[in-house]
Order: C-alpha cells, then structure tokens, then sequence
C-alpha cells in the first residue's frame, strides 16, 4: 500500500505512535510518507520505504496566525496526487481530520483516497470540545472513511462528547518495542541519577496541567519520608516551573532533577524503580506502558485508559485522581517489598508483551487499512 502519514512531530504520545507505526509498515514493504512541519522525532534520518515531507508554513504580515490547517491540505493533497496514495491516515483529529477531508475533495476522484483518523485524547475529550473547534471536529470524524481510537475509554468518550451516533469506531491500542524497552538495557545510567540506596522513581510527560505534576512531586515528598529515594522527571512544559517550586517548598529540592526533554528514554526507565503518572485524564498512557515493558510497576489514576492498561494490584497500583496519601502508600508498599516489586515488574512486562507488542498490534492497523479499502 501507498500510505500517507501526518502527525505532530514533537515529544508526544501521538507522534510517537505515529512515526513507530510508519516505521513498521515500511518494514513490511509498504511505501510510507510522513507528512508534518518538522521531522518526527522517533523517525532516524532514513529508512527503507519511508519519505519525509515537511510541511512549509508560509508567514505573512496580514497573518496573526498562519492559516497551518490550508498548508497541511495542501502538502496532503499534493502527496497523494503525486505519488499516488491509497490512503492517508491521520494522528490527532485537530486539524488533521479536517485538512485530510478537504485534499480528498480537492483530488479529481475523491473516492481514490481514504482517510483513516486515529483519535488520541484531547482532540476528543478537551481542544475538540471547545466551541471553537467542536464542530468541525465533529464533521471532519463523521466524514473519515475509517476512525479509530486507542482505548475503548476513548471510543465512550467519542460517543459522549460529540453525540456521533453514526460513526463506528474500532479501538486498536497503542503498542510499544519490546527490545528497546527492556529491563535488558541495563542499569548502565543509574549510578549516574541516584546513590546505590535510593529508589529511583520517574515521570515522564510533557508537563500539561491534566498531568497533574504538583501531585507527582507531593506523591515523591511522602515516599522520601518512608524510604530513601529520588525523583526523575523527564519532558519539559507549561508546569514545570510549578513542579520545580513545589519540590523546593516541600524541602526535596535537591533529591528531584529535571532531565528536560530527552531523545531515547528507554535507558531511564530500566533504571527506575516506579513510573509515576497522576493524570487527571488519559485516553491509554503510552509512557506508562513504556514503563510497563521496561519492568516497572505504575502508579496511577483511575482516569480511563489507564486502567484499560495497568491491572490494579498486578502491573501497578491505580488511585483515585488527587488521591495523594493513599499513592504514597501504595508506592511504599511497593518499593519495600522486593518480592512484590519484582512480581509487578514481571506481569507490567507480561502485559506489554502479550497485549501491547508492535508485533500484535501494527498488523491489526493493516487488517483495518485492508477493510477501509475494501480489499
Ligand atoms: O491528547 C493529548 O493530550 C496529546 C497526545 C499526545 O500527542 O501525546 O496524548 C494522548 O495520546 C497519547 C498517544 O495515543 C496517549 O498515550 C495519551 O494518553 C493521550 N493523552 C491524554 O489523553 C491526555
């Protein structure tokens, strides 16, 4: 198949989905063309099969704010006239949906091309419910040939939110690699991030206020009260300078560091101790599941996805959100015991291995492009 990819480039669940996926089509011979305004940042320079296409946003001074969504149409339907495409598949409904319609409808046989839509989380459950947006958004669903989100959470929260009695919506989940997310990658880093008696705890986000960061830091202060531990925050955004000033204020300044945005975290996590992620809401929780594949028990919030993900008392332990006295808890439980920690590792690996594997998951994306093309 010919396939068009777009998604936003940067550290996020969505890209990162998005690039992995294109990566795997191309290996099974399937030519790929990722389209976005700047290169995806899990996509190596090059690769088999797959071609990068940057979207080029054109400035003028009429223009408070560029018009993104005509330039992404445009790159798209230049794409597909050009080399032919089956289909283009979109990441994150906002504006991606919308600007996949109407280079369909700019093709002379619109019929040619399909759009399938994945729908990740806040295009649906946030920015696609703002009067701004919603309408559109709505449409721009309604009209894609095949829609799919990453968790059957996501799919209720579709029906919902907008009402769309009329789309279907098959829920795929999002996958993970096995080998690079491995316990196996050492502890190579962690004498590095903490001392030999220190459990290493980590969060990885892009610091959004839904991903409740203040709660992270007071979850870490009550754990350092029981045991000896450090806490890793990895990613960057609007509430770090908040995370940083709570961890002062709580007296833990100095057994908290801030990595910033990073390149691979594979190498972090299989040197942690516990994944930490307090969200308010999450439509799957890919670095949890990350975490999961790379041994570490998760702590969490009963916030949707992720308890379609984590196993409460299995692979981790799930919370009520806020709920930060019964999370220490829960999180000392855990790293005092060495059985149980190791227990959690191993089903947190099983899980993502059995469930979650590019290997399970990328040829059910396949199965559905077949479908959506009615071969
Ligand atoms: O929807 C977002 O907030 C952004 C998006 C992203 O691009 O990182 O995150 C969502 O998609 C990820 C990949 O499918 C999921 O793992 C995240 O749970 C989801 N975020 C939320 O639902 C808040």
């Amino acid at each position: 198949m010919r396939i068009g990819i777009s998604c936003y480039p940067t550290y996020g669940g969505s890209g990162a989905v998005a690039t992995e996926l294109g990566m795997r089509l191309a290996q099974r011979g399937h030519e790929v063309h990722f389209v976005s305004y700047a290169h995806p940042f899990r996509l190596p320079r090059f690769l088999r099969n797959t071609y990068f296409h940057e979207i080029e946003v054109s400035r003028y001074p009429l223009f408070e704010y560029p018009p993104y969504s005509l330039a992404v149409t445009v790159a798209m339907h230049e794409i597909a006239t050009q080399r032919h495409l089956d289909l283009f598949h979109v990441h994150y409904a906002v504006p991606h949906a919308t600007s996949a319609w109407l280079a369909k409808q700019m093709l002379a046989e619109p019929a040619d091309l399909k759009i399938v839509t994945t729908l990740h989380g806040t295009d649906i459950t946030l920015v696609g419910q703002d009067p701004s947006y919603r309408s559109i958004v709505r449409f721009s669903i309604e009209r894609s040939d095949g829609l799919t989100a990453v968790s059957e959470y996501l799919k209720q929260e579709t029906f919902a939110k907008f009402g769309c009695v009329g789309c279907e919506v098959r829920v795929i989940p999002n996958f993970v690699d096995t080998e690079i997310f491995s316990r196996k990658r050492g502890d190579n880093l962690r004498k590095a991030l903490a001392n030999p008696e220190e459990k290493i705890l980590i969060h990885i986000s892009n610091f959004r206020p839904v991903k409740r960061v203040g709660d992270v830091v007071r979850v870490a202060a009550r754990v350092m009260e029981n045991l000896p531990a450090r806490l890793i925050f990895v990613g960057d955004g609007p509430d770090r300078p908040l995370a940083e000033e709570q961890a002062r204020s709580l007296g833990i300044g100095d057994r908290v560091l801030f990595l910033g945005k990073q390149e691979s975290v594979a190498e972090l996590l299989a040197c942690a101790d516990l994944f930490m992620l307090l969200s308010e809401s999450e439509s799957f929780g890919l670095a949890a599941l990350e975490a999961m594949a790379s041994g570490l028990p998760v702590l969490g919030t009963r916030c949707g996805g992720l308890e379609e993900l984590v196993d409460d008392g299995v692979a981790g332990r799930l919370l009520p959100v806020g709920a930060v006295d019964a999370m220490a808890d829960a999180a000392v439980e855990i790293l005092g015991d060495a059985g149980r920690w190791q227990e959690m590792g191993r089903a947190a690996r099983a899980a993502a291995e059995e469930r979650y594997s590019a290997e399970r998951v990328v040829p059910r994306y396949e199965s559905f492009y077949e479908e959506v093309l009615g071969r």
